[in-house]
C-alpha cells in the first residue's frame, strides 16, 4: 500500500514537474465609450518566476480581439498598468513592446517563486471590422513563459576536434583550418571562410551543413544583443489554442494532427465540435513544420531564433569545454528530464522545478540561462548563417497578422518547408523509446550542426519549435 502511494506521488510529481504552467484567467473586455479604445483586464499567474543578479524569466502577454463571431484580429497595446487593486503588492516591471504588439511581464526586484498579477491594458481596436457603439466584443488573452538572455560576448563552437566533423564554428586560420574558437563581441558583421580570424565550418554536403558563404551582416541576430527565448518549447496546448484563433481556411494550412500516425508521434490535438484542444497541452508539440512554426511566431509576435543565438542561450558567457551540452558538462548521464513511457517529457525523480538551480540544472537539462530542453526533446529549427535566404534574415518581429491561408508575413524570415532553405536543425531530438542514443537522439552537444543548414522536411515526430523576441 505504501509503496503503491509513492509511485502515485511519484507520478504526480513528475506530471506537474517542468512544464509551462503560466495562466490567463479572468480575462474581459470592455470599451473606453467614444473612442476605438478598449480596456482588457486579466490575471496572469505562473510558478517558478525569477529575477537574480544573471537575469530573469518573464511572461510575454498579447491580446486578440474580435466582434462577437467575427475574425480574432490582434490588437495593439496602448498602455498597460495594474488593475488597482494588485497595486498594493509588490508591482512587476511591465515593458510594453516599441511595436506595441504585447508587453513582457517580470518581478521587478530580486525574487524565485509564483507569481501573480492583475493587468489592466488599453487596447487599440481600430483594426475591428464594421465597429459600432454597441458592438459586442470578446477577447483573448496568451502569455508564453520567456528566460531573458542578457546582453553580452559569448563562445561559439566546440574545442573537442571531434566536433569539426560535425560542421561547428571555428576560427579561421589563412588557409581555412581551425585556429581556436571564435567570440562574438558585438552585432557587426562576421566574415565566413578560408580568411585570417574568420567564422569556419567544415562541410560534408552543403545542403546540410551550409555553404560556407559570407558575410553574416550586421542586421541578422548574432546573440550578442539582449533578446528573450521561450523557457519551453512550443507546446501543444497552446499551439491548438493557435489554431482557435485562425480563421477556418487558414486552419487547413497549419493543423498538424492530420497524418495517420499523428496519435502514435505522441500527438494529443484534437478538433472537437470546431474547437482544437490537446488531451495533453504541456507536452512539447511535434510535427511542427518550418511554416506552421513561423506562422506561430509571427500570430504571437515573436520571431525564430539564429543558430548563434541557439549557442548564446545555452551556453551564455562560460568557456566552452569539449563535447558540452547546454547543462555545462559534457555527457548526459545525470539529465532526469526525459521521456517517459507514457510519452509526456518530465523528470524522472521527485525534484520539482522550484529546486532548479546552477548546480541541480544538470539533472533539469536546463541551459546556462535556465532555458529548457534546448538539446533533447524535439530538434529545435533555428535561422542558419549556411544559406543566403538565412543571411538575409534580419530579426523582424511578427506583428500578430497572418495571410489568409495562416502564412507569416515577414519579408527577411527564410520560407519553405521542403525548398527555399534558410534555417537549420540543432539540439537533437527524440524519437521513441528503443532507439539508441547518439550524438543526435535525443541530445546533441551546443556547437554540432549536423543538420544546420537543412532548410527541408516538413512535419515529423522529432521537430518542434521555440521562439524569441529581441529585449525592448
Ligand atoms: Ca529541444
Ligand atoms: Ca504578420
Amino acid at each position: 500500500m505504501r509503496r503503491a502511494l509513492a509511485a502515485v506521488l511519484l507520478l504526480l510529481c513528475s506530471r506537474t514537474a517542468g512544464a509551462t504552467d503560466l495562466a490567463v484567467t479572468d480575462a474581459a473586455i470592455a470599451r473606453v465609450p467614444n473612442t476605438p479604445t478598449a480596456h482588457v483586464t486579466s490575471n496572469v499567474a505562473w510558478q517558478n518566476a525569477w529575477r537574480n543578479e544573471r537575469n530573469h524569466d518573464a511572461a510575454w502577454i498579447f491580446v486578440k480581439v474580435r466582434a462577437a463571431g467575427g475574425s480574432w484580429r490582434h490588437a495593439s497595446i496602448i498602455r498597460a498598468s495594474l488593475q488597482p487593486v494588485a497595486r498594493l503588492l509588490q508591482p512587476p516591471s511591465i515593458a510594453v513592446s516599441p511595436d506595441l504588439v504585447g508587453l513582457f511581464l517580470s518581478a521587478a526586484s530580486p525574487m524565485r517563486g509564483p507569481v501573480t498579477w492583475s493587468l489592466d491594458l488599453t487596447v487599440d481596436l481600430s483594426l475591428i471590422r464594421d465597429l459600432s457603439a454597441d458592438t459586442a466584443l470578446e477577447t483573448r488573452v496568451f502569455g508564453v513563459e520567456m528566460v531573458q538572455i542578457p546582453e553580452g560576448a559569448f563562445t561559439l563552437g566546440d574545442p573537442d576536434p571531434a566536433a569539426l566533423k560535425f560542421a561547428a564554428f571555428y576560427r579561421s586560420n589563412a588557409a581555412g583550418s581551425p585556429d581556436g574558437l571564435i567570440e562574438i563581441r558585438s552585432e557587426e558583421a562576421i566574415e565566413v571562410g578560408a580568411a585570417m580570424g574568420a567564422l569556419n565550418y567544415q562541410v560534408e554536403q552543403p545542403e546540410y551543413q551550409g555553404d560556407r558563404q559570407g558575410p553574416i551582416p550586421a542586421a541578422f541576430p548574432k546573440g550578442f544583443r539582449a533578446f528573450y527565448a521561450m523557457k519551453y518549447e512550443l507546446s501543444q496546448g497552446l499551439y491548438a489554442e493557435f489554431l482557435n484563433t485562425l480563421g477556418e481556411e487558414a486552419t487547413g494550412f497549419r493543423a498538424i494532427h492530420g497524418g495517420r500516425e499523428y496519435y502514435r508521434h505522441r500527438g494529443t490535438i484534437r478538433l472537437e465540435e470546431g474547437r482544437y484542444s490537446a488531451t495533453q497541452a504541456t507536452r512539447p508539440a511535434n510535427r511542427v513544420s518550418w511554416e506552421d512554426a513561423i506562422a506561430f511566431a509571427d500570430w504571437a509576435g515573436l520571431r525564430p531564433m539564429t543558430e548563434l543565438e541557439f549557442e548564446k542561450a545555452a551556453r551564455g558567457t562560460s568557456p566552452a569545454i569539449g563535447h558540452e551540452f547546454p547543462w555545462g558538462t559534457s555527457t548526459i548521464d545525470r539529465v532526469r528530464r526525459v521521456m517517459q513511457p507514457n510519452d509526456d517529457l518530465a523528470l524522472s525523480s521527485s525534484a520539482d522545478e522550484a529546486q532548479l538551480s546552477d548546480v541541480t540544472r544538470v539533472e533539469f537539462g536546463a541551459s546556462y540561462y535556465w532555458v529548457l530542453d534546448l538539446a533533447g526533446s524535439v530538434w529545435e529549427r533555428t535561422v542558419s548563417v549556411g544559406h543566403p535566404a538565412g543571411r538575409r534574415f534580419e530579426g523582424s518581429h511578427g506583428d500578430g497578422r497572418l495571410t489568409g491561408y495562416g502564412s507569416a508575413t515577414n519579408e527577411d524570415w527564410p520560407r519553405g518547408d521542403e525548398t527555399g532553405g534558410g534555417y537549420g536543425y540543432r539540439g537533437g531530438g527524440y524519437y521513441e523509446q528503443r532507439m539508441q542514443a547518439t550524438d543526435f537522439n535525443p541530445y546533441s552537444p551546443i556547437a554540432y550542426r549536423r543538420f544546420g543548414a537543412w532548410g527541408q522536411a516538413p512535419r515529423s515526430l522529432a521537430y518542434g519549435f521555440r521562439a524569441v523576441r529581441t529585449a525592448p
